[in-house]
């Protein structure tokens, strides 16, 4: 496979400003009659007559005619992927026709069959496979689509814009055209066509008008878009709020499909969703689940600004829209719910996931240099590391400048294919601050390791924190240049109090929260008029998508605890604590003592009913196998998995008192509701049975069957079950699934929990259960959601067994990828992921995992997907 690099972007040749479609869809196909008004681009210095579009091998050419006339046969050239015409005017008329079998797409790219229906998806390449195209998104175009199936079977026909004429054709068949006046590139194009219930809400805009919001659903899920609807209309008034923006069109739809290989898409007034990000009721959805589907909503609704209004001008600008919009929606997540607790679930991704591919063969910048296939750059990094980035800007430039530079992005590029580099010049030019050396961030990969020294000079009363900056080296990029990084902190008193930090001597008023600019390699900073050391809480709010290094002592982790003001760094002391604890404990095979700090610590959090139970309840999580993994050299993932038990027996024992209370007192009263408060409350509840069922504690297992018995909520009966699956009662359990199953079957979203909550767990997920669960009727190789909650939850949480020793669970994967490759490449590059980091793992399993891949490596046929991750992996 070919390798795209950035600077060898050119502008297109040619333009298209209009797109007229027609599709003809058949149990057997479909036809596609298109007609492109294109022509040459002013822009271009190219005097090329040729033109080459973007095709698919599996799409069949019926047809071409240039301005009304046939094609010759040596006209142009059908090459597999691309079509191109040798000579053609300045300014013409294309007709293409495809034919294409969606019934038989099995790589859900393009368009293609998902339990019956009709449904599409185009980001990024997927467009080429229904017509040839220039499919990249600086060409964008007006389109107008005519859709006709058979009426009893598709009575819903949608696709962008607004529905401007209808009606019967013969053979019982109809049509709709939609028409989309705002000029798009193809990858925001949708279609979709079936037997779907409509939900009709309406939201008045801040400019007076009404628009039209409705859901499609398949009428099985007609009761579960309540949620969806509400987080839409919250989203839609937020972003009028915060951003100042209005919506555009006067419909906009939300379609929920089963087989989608993201979670959801942005098409210009048609999202299309995965179902299991956007059906959601209390008896079906936990809260994580409500919580997710909210932010989800918001997110794609927050791209018709930040990606379509404005879009990428190469799929290299990826971060450009993905980071700002996930940026826009986890503000928007903090101003719903609890900031504190958004920011730690956030960061705490980042540094289990983000940091780990950063420090892997995939590590890439923000904006990437190259790639073979762009669907491989959906990135944690593109998004998660992407949106710290624009958080950064944020940061530096403070909220209100913030928003002037995002008004002037979008003013001055409406309607445009930018950068990430026109981003950061609308910030600069907004706020008058220079981000030169910040742009860093999206040219060097690596995540930048700070290292901090402390000293107290008593007799002055100055204590000085010097702070070291470097950037490891990933694939292609070494010697790096130190990154402007904004670093909040304060300093506690022995006393718990906030101190005046004071960078000058005769400083007088000073603040307790600063945030200090870091642009060299090292930076000493002082602070002054000090009467004791005090007690350092660095990057406070997690400012930078940075590791941090410094020596605490367990006093002071313990301290910070119980006194850091900074919410997050309260939670990350705690943390801190518990990763030390447990670290020291790996490979031990006595029976070492847990520190009893540790014991405290969370005995004082389990009992302070006046903290914010929502913290609390963060704060009690032990830190992830994962996330403990990632920070460990060479790790051996069985013991790092005992250690971690040990540490969580030894808790669930000692406090089992403390626990049972906690249980008691957290009861819900009252209706069920996605409240910060409730939402901490049953956490709190699932978190202590979770622990008194891990030592097999009578108490609990009673707790836990009464619970799943009684529960009206999923959060509640996930709990118990989730609780039971990790517990040593193998009879309750088994009772427990099969009744959750019985209930629950018909519902393609709860079996998937179903399996989940089985193929993570370490004391059911071993490889022949997990066989099993691929062997059940539920399962279906053709449904990602599926394939992920039990071959992507068994490689990606139930950690002891997929690292096992003999290497079972590498070959397992292996496998698994290996006959994806064939059906579903995407989903299979996404696979592969756990394999990639062999390199970091303990000689005995970095070999097996080597092995996993080469096997891969060799398969004949392989797809540019998974060639593109293998082959990196073991370059
Ligand atoms: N649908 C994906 C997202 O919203 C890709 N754009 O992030
Ligand atoms: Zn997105």
């Amino acid at each position: 496979p070919q390798t795209i690099y950035l600077k060898d972007y050119r502008v297109p040749v040619f333009l298209v400003d209009h797109v007229d479609l027609r599709f003809e869809l058949f149990d057997d196909g479909a036809r596609v009659h298109s007609v492109l008004s294109m022509r040459r681009n002013p822009g271009s210095d190219s005097a090329d007559k040729s033109l080459e579009l973007n095709g698919d091998p599996l799409t069949t050419l019926e047809s071409l005619s240039l301005d009304g006339s046939e094609l010759a046969k040596d006209a142009f050239e059908d090459r597999a992927d691309k079509l191109v015409i040798h000579e053609v005017p300045d300014s013409f008329e294309l007709d293409v026709v495809t034919w294409l079998e969606p019934q038989n797409n099995t790589r859900l790219e393009g368009l293609y069959q998902s339990s019956g229906m009709f449904c599409t998806q185009c980001e990024a390449e997927g467009f080429r496979c229904i017509t040839y195209f220039p499919d990249r998104p600086d060409v964008m175009a007006r389109f107008r689509t005519r859709i006709e199936a058979d009426k009893a079977s598709f009575p819903i026909l949608l696709s962008n814009g607004n529905d401007v004429e209808k009606g019967d054709l013969d053979g019982g068949r109809h049509f709709v055209t939609w028409e989309d006046p705002f000029p798009k590139p193809c990858y925001l194009f949708a279609l979709v066509a079936g037997n779907l219930v409509e939900k009709r809400d309406s939201f008045h805009t801040m400019s007076g008008r009404d628009i039209d919001l409705r859901m499609y659903v398949e009428p099985r899920n007609a009761e579960k878009c309540e949620h969806a609807m509400d987080s839409l209309k919250r989203a839609m008034r937020w972003d009028e709020e915060v951003y100042g923006r209005e919506y555009d069109l006067d419909i906009f739809m939300i379609v929920a499909v089963d087989d989608f290989n993201m979670g959801a898409m942005e098409n210009k007034g048609l999202n299309i969703f995965n179902s299991s990000c956007v059906l959601a009721s209390q008896e079906t959805a936990t809260d994580q689940a409500f919580q997710r589907i909210e932010s989800i909503v918001a997110h794609e609704y927050f791209h018709n600004w930040s990606g379509n209004r404005v879009t990428c001008r190469d799929w290299f600008q990826l971060s450009l829209k993905e980071g700002f919009t996930v940026f826009r929606d986890s503000q928007f997540s903090a101003d719903m719910g609890s900031p504190t607790v958004k920011r730690i679930e956030d960061a705490a991704m980042l540094r289990t996931a983000q940091f780990a591919e950063d420090s892997g063969p995939m590590a890439h910048p923000v904006r990437p240099e190259s790639y073979m296939e762009i669907t491989n750059f959906y990135t944690l990094t593109i998004y998660e590391k992407g949106c710290e980035v624009v958080g950064m800007i944020h940061t530096l430039l403070g909220p209100d400048m913030f928003r002037k530079g995002s008004d002037l992005y979008f003013e001055r590029h409406d309607g445009q294919a930018v950068t990430t580099d026109d981003f950061v010049r609308a910030m600069e030019d907004a706020s008058g601050r220079d981000l030169s050396q910040f742009r860093l961030w999206y040219e060097q990969a690596g995540t930048p390791e700070l290292t901090v020294q402390d000293e107290y000079d008593r007799a002055a009363g100055i204590y000085r924190l010097t702070i070291d900056q470097t950037i490891p080296e990933t694939p292609g990029q070494t010697n790096k240049k130190p990154q402007h990084i904004p670093f909040a902190i304060g300093l506690l008193g022995t006393g718990g109090e906030s101190l005046p930090l004071k960078l000058g001597a005769g400083e007088t008023e000073a603040p307790t929260d600063r945030v200090l600019e870091l642009t060299e390699a090292s930076h000493t900073f002082e602070f002054h008029d000090l009467s004791e050391r005090p007690v350092p809480s660095l990057l406070r709010n997690f400012s930078a998508p940075v590791r941090v290094y410094y020596p605490w002592t367990r006093d002071q982790l313990m301290f910070l605890m119980s006194h850091d003001p900074d919410g997050f760094n309260r939670w990350d002391a705690g943390q801190r604590l518990a990763v030390d604890v447990i670290s020291g404990l790996v490979g031990e095979t006595g029976s070492e003592a847990v520190d009893s700090g540790l014991t405290e610590a969370y005995r004082g959090l389990l009992a302070d009913e006046s903290l914010d139970q929502a913290l609390v309840a963060k704060m009690l999580q032990l830190p992830s196998e994962a996330y403990l993994i990632e920070l460990a050299d060479s790790p051996n993932v069985p013991d790092i998995h005992r250690a971690r038990e040990k540490v969580l027996g030894h808790l669930a024992t000692a406090l089992r008192d403390d626990l049972l209370a906690c249980y008691q007192r957290n009861t819900v009263e009252g209706s069920y509701e996605v409240t910060p408060d409730a939402v901490a409350r049953r956490s709190l509840r699932n978190t202590a049975l979770a622990w008194l069922l891990h030592m097999d504690d009578e108490e609990g297992r009673t707790l836990a069957e009464s619970q799943f018995e009684k529960a009206d909520n999923m959060t509640d009966r996930m709990g118990a079950l989730r609780a039971l699956v990790n517990s040593g009662y193998e009879q309750e359990c088994e009772r427990t699934l099969n009744a959750f199953y019985e209930q629950w079957k018909d519902d393609p979203q709860v079996v998937e929990q179903w399996f989940a909550v089985q193929a993570g767990s370490s004391r059911r997920g071993s490889l022949p259960e997990i066989r099993q669960l691929m062997a059940h009727p539920a399962f279906d190789w053709k449904n990602p959601n599926k394939i992920r909650s039990v071959i992507g939850v068994f490689a990606g949480q139930n950690l002891p067994a997929f690292h096992a020793e003999d290497g079972s669970g590498y070959r397992f994967l292996e496998e698994q990828v290996r006959r994806l490759d064939d059906s579903n490449p995407q989903i299979a590059a996404r696979l592969v992921s756990p394999l990639t980091r062999w390199r970091k793992f303990a000689p005995v399993h970095g070999e097996q995992m080597k092995a996993a891949l080469e096997a891969i490596r060799d398969k004949p046929g392989l797809s540019r997907d998974v060639y593109e991750v293998v082959h990196k992996s073991l370059a």
